[in-house]
């Protein structure tokens, strides 16, 4: 990126005359409340709180739009079905800088900042790393001051919030706007028109040529309503503040007033209420597509309402259509929005009238894709039918797409009619599909995978005919995550350990964190991290005593799985590994045994059986575990409900060792890895994802790599794969697959788990069998360093500070860089 653009130089009045915190939070809480300091509620003092750090950031927000403006910037839009933000009080305190003043004014009111603090609903807008990337990302965006904007959906309920009912999970709604947001600001001046169904008019115009129209249909209003986004800055003052747009669904009047007309009240009222429902949840899945006629709708619902606001504030601007992507970046994250392609295209042909391929040009140089999975199961595809009825204009376009890339592709490459079969739009294996991930390559410039080895696998694999075809589109931009939430946040005592030692710059540079190298190797700076790291032990066995009633030692070694649940994650091999040790204390309770507290968190998805059987197993095998008096303090296994944003930056901090171990070529970054790396703690890993990137970041002595590369998958599997052979060839493992499918671990159920045994024996798609007896060897390898504390920190350590690749600020550089052409425009202190 270029050196800063000229800082913004307009006067605002600001400072002297700023009414302090103290005086604010007193007036936000009678003037806006309705309350006084002797009666309010913690939540009011959480809102009044929130209100006095949203006047706070208000003053930047509309000085960073005008520097936007004034500078003819060019503007990212980040297009997400998911932000995965969480709670944003404390956030947006650091950024402001005012997070001190905000502690000791509510003292001063004899009133906690962190007790108010937890009372904030995280916003959990997303399922899981790619929802949270996208927070990341905006988060940089605004650091780095770049004119970054996110679109998604303001889901009136989020992620589900998970409880844990004897053993199994219960999806519960999350009302999290249920006492109201006080951070965003309702736009209804930004509404747009959202149609769908209808149908197409052509006519000859007198030129000859034919005009398509899509007439008529349903229409719907999408709402605006937006959260400031505050970015970071070191100098007291500066930071700029950008939006996060979300859409809301409402009825639109006019489809209300037909009805009336018709003398059908009540059928109006049920059409409102149906049509609201655009917006009302997010889809529970994560990796896996979920084919459902609402789902198509929210997709094409906020991608519409996003364009038009795009292309009403570029005209606005004087600008002409043809100049779109001069000033104009939009990135796809996952094909989720990718109908914006078809959708771009019919506002270009049908609203501004341009040749197709003036209008082609121009999508093609708007848009880029970030691809974020390999899974087949979660590669998003649409009934031609269902996108018929729907959307009848761009199910057209779409053909018209195809039409000019397949005459293309048969120039090229004459004769070659698989070819053409393979990279069409349209999927005619059964019911003809529309392959949202084929047009989101074709109406983008640039296509990214999300760690080196995805993006490898993205040419090899899934997309080796487009890279045949379009080579220069394809690029790698690795994942990061932002070291202002996971590391200055989350971890404050780790934070001040860094900053005490090597200053503070790595909250804005990542990068500079590498500093801290020599400091590994000095005796009296691995002690203090070492408190560090005990103390946020000590806070999270405080809350797993409280929430779980399970009492765990803080010495011992904290082994975490956070992530969603699934297969090819293998939380199962981590289970194996779970019941291996226990087997090994009740063989020889004497032995020498490094104490573990084995922790999972996660969710899944509700209609995910196998999923849903992988938590309750976990349960169950904790319940035996924990309940043993044999194994008493040498081995504990928990199960953390609701993992989230929230939960995540109490674990994080606390953990030893990371779980990074999906089956080779599954994973296509991860980001918990990059998290928990930061903060510490050791990886245990597969060559799969960005774990390969850590590696050599870290240096093999500094992390635990074990099991089959993405090579040996594909040839074992090719090989014809015989689980049963590891079962019958290795005793340990034997003895705990015995142990699940009898009544061990269910005694009132006896074939509980059955499944669960059965499928690794006869297809364990995922390898687990075939990857346990390394995992098991490496694991006690990291029980062995363990009980070398000195040498644990000191690796753990080199951890923290060989992490400054994986900033979200460096991602974020790259893709402005290598497919934005966005510049930094810094408003002035
Ligand atoms: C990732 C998803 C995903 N990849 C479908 N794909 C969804 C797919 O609701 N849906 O239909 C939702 C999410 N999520 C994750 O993205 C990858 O599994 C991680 O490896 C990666 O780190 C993350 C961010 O790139």
């Amino acid at each position: 990126m270029s050196s800063n653009a000229r800082a913004d130089t307009a006067p605002t009045p600001r400072g002297l005359d700023e009414p302090s915190l103290k005086k604010s939070i007193l007036s936000r809480l009678t003037r806006d409340l309705g309350t006084d300091p002797e009666h309010a509620s913690p939540r009011d003092w959480l809102n009044a709180a929130t209100l006095a750090t949203r006047e706070r950031l208000l003053e930047r927000w509309l000085r960073t739009r005008r520097h936007y403006d004034e500078t003819q910037s060019k503007r990212v839009f980040y297009l997400s079905l998911e932000f995965l933000i969480g709670r944003l009080l404390i956030n947006s305190l650091m950024n402001l800088g005012i997070y001190e003043e905000m502690r000791e004014a509510l003292d001063e009111y004899g009133v906690d900042l962190l007790e108010i603090a937890e009372l904030e609903p995280d916003a959990a807008l997303g399922n899981g790393g790619l929802g949270r990337l996208a927070a990341c990302i905006l988060d940089s965006m605004a650091t780095q001051c770049i004119p970054g904007y996110g679109y998604g959906i303001r889901y009136d309920y989020g992620m589900f919030r998970q409880e844990i009912e004897n053993g199994e999970q219960v999806e519960k709604p999350d009302a999290w706007l249920r006492h109201g947001n006080h951070w965003e600001v309702p736009r209804p001046d930004h509404s747009y028109v959202v149609r769908f169904h209808g149908y197409l008019v052509s006519h000859t115009q007198p030129d000859g040529t034919l005009r398509h129209h899509w007439e008529d249909g349903d229409s719907i209003v999408a709402v605006a309503y937006d959260l400031p986004v505050p970015g970071y800055s070191a100098q007291p003052g500066a930071g700029n503040v950008n939006d996060l747009r979300l859409w809301s669904a409402r009825a639109s009047r006019e489809f209300e007033l037909g009805e009336f007309n018709e003398g059908d009240y009540i059928g109006a009222v049920e059409q409102k209420i149906l049509s609201e429902n655009i917006s009302r949840v997010l889809y529970p899945n994560d990796a896996s597509q979920i084919g459902r006629e609402l789902r198509l709708k929210q997709e094409y619902f906020f991608v519409s309402a996003s364009l038009q606001d795009i292309i009403a504030y570029h005209l606005g601007r004087g600008r002409s259509i043809e100049e779109l992507p001069t000033y104009t970046a939009i990135q796809l994250n996952d094909t989720h929005p990718a109908i914006a392609v078809a959708e771009l295209m019919r506002l270009l042909r049908d609203e501004h009238e341009l040749p197709w391929d003036v209008a082609w040009k121009i999508t093609v140089a708007t848009f880029g894709y970030t691809n974020h999975t390999l899974m087949p199961e979660a590669l998003e595809t649409w009934p031609v039918e269902m996108m018929t009825r729907l959307l009848p204009r761009h199910m057209q376009i779409i053909y018209d797409i195809n039409q000019a890339f397949i005459n293309d592709v048969h120039h090229r490459f004459p004769g070659d009619s698989e070819l053409i079969s393979r990279v069409s739009l349209i999927d005619e294996s059964g019911e003809r599909r529309v392959r949202m991930a084929h047009l989101a390559v074709l109406g983008s410039h640039r296509v990214n995978g999300v760690a080196e080895l995805h993006s490898r696998l993205l040419k090899d694999t899934l997309f080796a005919d487009f890279y045949r075809i379009m080579p220069e589109r394809f690029i790698n931009v690795t994942n990061g995550v932002t070291q202002r939430l996971w590391l200055n946040q989350a971890n404050p005592g780790l934070a001040r350990l860094v900053t005490e030692h090597i200053g503070n710059a790595w909250i804005g540079n990542l990068d500079t964190i590498k500093a801290l190298d020599s400091f590994a190797e000095d005796a009296s700076c691995r002690s203090e991290f070492r408190e560090v790291k005990l103390a946020n032990k000590r806070a999270l066995a405080a809350y797993i005593q409280k929430t779980q009633k399970i009492i765990v030692d803080p010495n011992a070694l904290f082994d975490v799985q956070i992530k969603r649940i699934h297969e090819y994650k293998r939380q199962l091999l981590n289970v194996l590994h779970v019941i291996t040790l226990y087997n090994r204390i009740r063989e020889n309770p004497d032995g020498e045994h490094t104490p573990r507290v084995v922790m999972f968190a996660g969710k899944a998805a509700p209609a995910y059986v196998m999923a849903k059987r992988i938590i309750r197993l976990i349960n169950d095998v904790a319940d035996v575990i924990n309940n043993d008096p044999v194994v008493g303090d040498r081995l504990k296994c928990v199960f953390l409900p609701n993992y989230g944003v929230s939960l995540a930056s109490l674990i994080i901090p606390a953990a030893d060792l990371s779980e990074q171990i999906s089956t080779a070529g599954t994973e296509a970054s991860g980001t918990g890895n990059m998290k928990l790396a930061l903060n510490g703690a050791l990886t245990i890993g597969t060559l799969d994802g960005a774990n390969v990137e850590i590696l050599e970041e870290v240096g093999t002595e500094n992390i635990y790599i074990f099991g089959l590369r993405t090579e040996d998958v594909a040839r074992l599997r090719a090989d014809g794969y015989r689980p049963r052979d590891y079962y019958e060839n290795n005793a340990q493992l034997r003895r705990v697959l015995d142990m699940i499918n009898s009544d061990f671990f269910a005694p009132n159920e006896p074939h509980r788990h059955s499944d669960i045994v059965n499928t690794l024996l006869d297809s364990d798609h995922y390898l687990v069998l075939a990857d346990y007896a390394d995992y098991v060897e490496t694991q006690q390898h990291v029980s062995r360093l363990y009980k070398d504390q000195e040498a644990w920190a000191h690796k753990a350590m080199l951890n923290t500070a060989r992490m400054g690749k994986f900033s979200i600020d460096r991602t974020v550089g790259e893709y402005a860089s290598e497919i934005w052409s966005a510049e930094p425009y810094c408003i002035a202190p």
